[in-house]
């Protein structure tokens, strides 16, 4: 069985975070999608307008998601793919490069991102703060 493994916030829920899980479950038979805590997003400088809570049970309800874990750290990455025994990590290719260091552990692989989307773009044109 081939694990696939991406992270992410999904807070409000689009079309771009839904062609990213269906590409990165196409390319395995599992995908396991780690998902920033409120915690961790504070560390990414962004507060999620869904509580993590929400964003788990929300991801959870996609066809293409097999489990949603936590991401509390940026030094997880290393352990989530040895414990899961994770074949592929997949990120849209706003990261491209960033975790070229897991090539060690496991296939690398950048999806393009769906232009004209995202939750910045939501929160602005609904002048959510
Ligand atoms: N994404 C995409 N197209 C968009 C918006 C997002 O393909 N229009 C992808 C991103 O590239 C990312 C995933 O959807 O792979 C989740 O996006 P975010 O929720 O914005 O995640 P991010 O804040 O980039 O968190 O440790 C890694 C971080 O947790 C990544």
């Amino acid at each position: 069985m081939k694990k696939v493994i991406t992270y992410g916030t999904f807070d409000l829920l689009h079309v771009g975070h839904i062609n990213l899980l269906r590409r990165a479950k196409a390319l395995g038979d599992y995908l396991v999608v780690v998902v920033s805590s409120d915690e961790f997003n504070a560390l990414k400088n962004k507060t999620a307008y869904y509580p993590y809570e929400d964003r788990k049970k929300i991801l959870e309800a996609i066809k293409y998601v097999d489990e949603v874990l936590p991401e509390y750290t940026w030094e997880q990455k290393i352990d989530d793919v040895k414990n899961n025994n994770i074949d592929i990590f997949v990120m849209g290719d706003d990261w491209t490069g960033k975790f070229d260091f897991l090539k060690d552990y496991c296939e690398v692989v950048y999806l393009g991102r769906t232009e004209g989307i995202s939750t910045t773009k939501i929160k602005s044109d609904l002048q959510i703060k």
